[in-house]
């Protein structure tokens, strides 16, 4: 008796056409756009500071660490004229890639703190000298140094940007 041939199988009904939610579309528009933002080299040191007339001043850092192939990033933001810049800002560094904050102000200098409020990161605060600092710069000094337990700013001296980079690089390295 010869052998009967395998039944032929049946044949496959094409795939239906599944339209993805409208949300979940969006959803991964967003996440899309997140990974955008993320850098493949990030910098290791945020160098921040209250205002432009600032700037000459933490220059020195961002010198030091540059001289010392340390990548750094410069941001000018006011804890005082805008809070919500700088809460987002230091609640997004760790997540993209930064490792220690540099962070310089003057008069009531509520940057480093209020940066330190917002992130795990080692933040290092450079009390400036201002046109209208009291008592050459005793104000910031204060301000950066004298934080509530539990809150901790490392405070460099008075305009002394130079010493928070070499203290960063001291962390990058430990
Ligand atoms: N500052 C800005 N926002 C809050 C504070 N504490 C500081 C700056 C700067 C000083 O105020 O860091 O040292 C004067 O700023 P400006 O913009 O008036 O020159």
């Amino acid at each position: 008796m010869t052998e009967q041939p395998p039944p032929a199988p049946a044949a496959e009904a094409p795939a239906p056409v599944v339209e993805a939610p409208a949300d979940a579309v969006e959803a991964a528009a967003d996440a899309e756009a997140q990974l955008e933002e993320f850098e493949l080299d990030p910098p290791s040191v945020a160098i921040l500071m209250g205002s432009k007339s600032d700037l000459a001043t933490m220059a020195a850092a961002e010198t030091e660490l540059a001289e010392r192939g340390i990548r750094s990033e410069v941001r000018i933001m006011s804890a005082h004229r805008e809070p919500d810049t700088v809460a987002e800002y230091a609640r997004g560094a760790k997540l993209r890639g930064l490792r220690v904050i540099i962070a310089g102000a003057g008069l009531s200098a509520a940057l480093p703190g209020v940066v330190a409020a917002h992130t795990e990161l080692p933040v290092i605060g450079v009390p400036l000298t201002s046109r209208t600092s009291v008592a050459g710069g005793l104000d910031a000094l204060l301000s950066v140094s004298q934080m509530p337990p539990g809150v901790p700013v490392a405070c460099v001296g008075v305009d002394n940007a130079r010493n928070a980079a070499i203290l960063a690089a001291r962390i990058l390295a430990a």
